[in-house]
């Protein structure tokens, strides 16, 4: 009997290891800052927790895996070792599939809030998107395929979207559905989502381009190394900031019938920009 618990808890372990290793938590806390933002009723922040804890969870799980040697072979993650290096290939593909399923369990908890089964419905379908074949995994699985390739910009924009952009979305998207926020109230703070999302990424590349690996936390010039095409490297540095900074701007101005309770997403955009990991 002992011996079956100690694996199951070296695996929660691997688990919480990467949960808890310093993220910055934009995904949850762009949820639960959009519930602000709409504010329609006093329930709003302990129905939007558990959808911000998967959020968190699936971010983390991609993580996890993107650092695999099979995939971005990455020793250092959040200025930590990355999950593999500590808890071994396995540990670290079981962790993410932990996370991920984990994530998915909250989402479907009856226990959790008093959301309507539709709403609770509508929010796991569009983070399941979000982080599938059509969003994220199938943006991971470009972003791989185009390596060392040739591709136009189309294609960067795609994997970015994809890759990065859509979790961010949805990170908005859920917390406007699970705060009641109106059809046009969703549509903006959807485009404020999407400006967002390209701006991160945008911003990402320009890291990736010009920080120190002390400062991120993970390997820096990794983009270049791997022949991976970039914002920098289709316009440059001077033009990509120029890029990040017009994302930033259309996601404020989307939030521009908003009262102050949108405060911190404008905040948040406006940090989107500055961080400096
Ligand atoms: C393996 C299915 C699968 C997907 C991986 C997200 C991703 C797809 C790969 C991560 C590689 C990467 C550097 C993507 C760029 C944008 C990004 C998601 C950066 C990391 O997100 P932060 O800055 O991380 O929010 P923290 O550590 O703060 O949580």
């Amino acid at each position: 009997m002992l011996q079956a618990v100690a694996p199951f808890e070296q695996h929660i372990e691997a688990m919480r290891y990467s949960l808890f290793a310093g993220g910055k938590r934009v995904r949850p806390i762009l949820c639960l800052a959009t519930g602000e933002a709409v504010a329609k009723s006093s329930d709003t922040e302990k129905n939007l927790l558990p959808i911000a804890c998967a959020l968190e969870c699936i971010h983390t799980y991609s993580l996890v895996h993107d650092d695999l040697p099979a995939m971005d072979d990455d020793d250092l993650r959040r200025g930590k070792p990355t999950n593999h290096t500590l808890f071994g290939e396995a540990g670290a593909i079981l962790a993410g599939d932990g996370l991920l399923t984990w994530a998915f369990d909250l989402l479907s908890s009856p226990d959790a809030g008093t959301l309507t089964p539709l709403e609770r419905l509508k929010i796991i379908h569009i983070i399941a998107r979000a982080a599938g074949p059509q969003g994220m995994v199938g943006g991971q699985a470009l972003d791989i395929a185009c390596e060392n390739t040739s591709f136009p910009f189309e294609t960067l924009q795609t994997i970015h979207k994809n890759k990065t952009g859509v979790l961010i979305t949805c990170s908005v998207h859920a917390g406007a559905i699970g705060a009641g926020a109106s059809p046009e109230q969703t549509e903006k703070l959807i485009a404020y989502g999407n400006n967002i999302g390209l701006a991160f990424q945008i911003v990402d590349d320009l890291l990736n381009a010009t920080s120190t690996t002390e400062q991120l936390g993970k390997a820096a010039g990794s983009d270049a190394s791997r022949g991976k095409a970039t914002y920098p490297a289709f316009f440059g540095i001077e033009k990509t900031r120029i890029k990040a900074q017009e994302a930033v701007k259309r996601a404020i101005d989307a939030l521009s019938e908003f009262s102050e309770n949108a405060d911190p997403l404008r905040a948040i955009a406006e940090y989107i920009y500055t961080r400096s990991h």
